[in-house]
């Protein structure tokens, strides 16, 4: 069968000449193998935005950009988006910011978008959209009578039904989700709560095999957990050169790396690598925690705070236990090279993954990745990842109980090499099964398996989009 065309709609879209980073290549490679078009937002907000979509290369695919006035960009990026969506979609109700002008302008920013990807589409294309700054697409494209193949994907957790209700939008979540063909979730947690959702909505009725039932029309909702590119990840690991991270004689290293966000647990991390010091023996080793973790977000409210409570406890962590010749954390809030990173995971003992709240967490599997099979390093993994349903061979712990955490960091300096290896191979044959390829082709081939959505009565989709 002849591949149709594919058009990927993403917040941002890579600008360089080589893309890099997992998903970016996977999508890339989907793009090169069936032809197609990737659309995102340019980044930053303009002055006067282009109304319509620029070119920003043609080959091996077309990459078109559109712009985000300033006020787009601070209702529907910052305001909806990250100040509503994210914190509400992490559990995090009590730091939700709820204003009617974003929600407003976050369903004119979709409705613009559906607008621009209509004027390029042709009806045999795939439309794959993803993650939730764009939750009201497809019905807004479905409105302008597209009745194409039109996946999501969510990149980060589904809320709990209990959650859901602290969104005033939630009762158009349901039309916003059953105008796709397909919802991809990343775990069969999500999918769950999603369920749980939908049928507390009265809206939708779940059938079998994953497909929901929404007034007289299907469409499916699965798990695809997303994956990285392991040999890639590997070869940077194996050929970096991390010389310039210098220890002490005898000093273990344990490495996190997270984007500086309130979902990934940093402070409890730092507070139970503290209590994990004062429990140590005298004559423990030394272990140094090395920290990377990039800003993100720091024109959104909630991120201003977490920056300073870090440098508080890393502070107060390395005040009680530093000696002169040691410093138990060391913490980096830059973006580090990727093959620097790589040689990092590969040199590090443990890495500790604790996030509170995480739709997968690929550090967790590049960790993985990059590990020397003759003598690995420990993955410690929070059971709120992701990632945690299909990585049970890493140590799991619950990043709320610092003293749980503090026991896994000691098991993991001192697991002997029969059981770090044991607990690798289990790891690396999941992280090999279920690659990025094995995702884009998964997700792909699910949703050219359904049937186009029928052209449906325009004025249904008008009170949603
Ligand atoms: C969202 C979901 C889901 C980090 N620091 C540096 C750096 N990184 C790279 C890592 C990794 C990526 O950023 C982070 O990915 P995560 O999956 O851990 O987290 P999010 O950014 O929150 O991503 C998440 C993901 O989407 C995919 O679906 O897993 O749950 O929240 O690749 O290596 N890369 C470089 N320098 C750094 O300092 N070069």
């Amino acid at each position: 069968m002849a591949q149709p065309r594919l058009i990927v709609v993403s917040n941002r879209i890579p600008t360089g000449e080589a893309p890099s980073g997992g998903l970016v290549v996977a999508v890339h490679d989907a793009l090169k193998a069936c032809g197609g078009i990737w659309i995102g937002s340019s980044g930053k907000p303009v002055d006067t935005p282009d109304p319509g979509l620029r070119t920003i290369s043609s080959a091996p695919y077309r990459r078109l950009a559109f712009d985000l006035s300033h006020d787009e960009y601070e209702g529907c990026y910052l305001g909806y988006s990250n100040a509503v969506l994210w914190p509400l979609f992490h559990h995090r109700a009590d730091l939700i910011s709820v204003d009617p002008d974003h929600a407003r302008t976050y369903r004119e920013v979709n409705d613009r978008v559906a607008g621009l990807i209509a004027s390029v589409a042709e009806p045999d294309d795939l439309i794959w959209i993803h993650d939730y700054h764009f939750l009201p697409l497809a019905a807004a494209l479905r409105k302008r009578g597209l009745s194409n193949r039109i996946a999501f994907f969510l990149h980060i957790p589904f809320p709990t039904a209990s959650d859901m209700p602290a969104l005033p939008e939630q009762g158009l979540m349901s039309g916003w989700l059953a105008a796709y063909n397909l919802v991809g979730l990343q775990t069969n947690r999500d999918v769950s709560n999603c369920q749980d959702f939908l049928r507390g909505s009265g809206k939708v009725k779940p059938l079998a095999g994953g497909v929901m039932q929404y007034k007289d029309r299907h469409f499916v909702l699965r798990s695809f957990p997303i994956g990285i590119d392991v040999d890639s990840l590997a070869t940077a690991a194996a050929d970096a050169d991390t010389a310039a991270l210098r220890l002490g004689e005898g000093e273990r290293l344990i490495l996190g790396v997270d984007r500086l966000d309130y979902s990934k647990g940093l402070p409890n991390r730092f507070e139970a690598f503290g209590t994990y010091l004062s429990r140590r023996a005298p004559d423990d080793p030394r272990a140094t925690l090395l920290e990377i973790a990039p800003p993100s977000r720091q024109d959104v409210e909630a991120y201003k705070d977490i920056r300073q409570e870090l440098e508080t406890m890393a502070g107060s962590v390395n005040g009680e236990h530093a000696e002169l010749d040691w410093t138990p954390i060391r913490y980096i809030r830059r973006n580090m090279d990727r093959s620097l990173l790589a040689g990092l995971y590969r040199r590090a003992e443990v890495m500790l993954v604790t996030p509170l709240a995480d739709g997968m967490n690929l550090v967790a599997k590049e960790f993985v990745a990059a590990q020397d099979g003759a003598d690995p390093g420990v993955l410690i993994l929070s059971h709120f990842a992701g990632a945690a349903e299909q990585l049970d061979a890493a140590l799991m712990v619950n990043p709320y109980d610092l003293i749980d955490v503090a026991k896994a960091i000691d098991k993991a300096l001192k697991m002997p090499l029969h059981e770090r290896h044991a607990r690798y191979l289990s790891l690396i044959a999941t992280i090999r099964e279920f690659d990025i390829k094995w995702w884009t082709d998964t997700f792909l081939a699910a949703l050219q398996d359904l049937a186009p959505m029928p052209a449906q009565d325009s004025a249904a989709y008008e009170q949603l989009a």
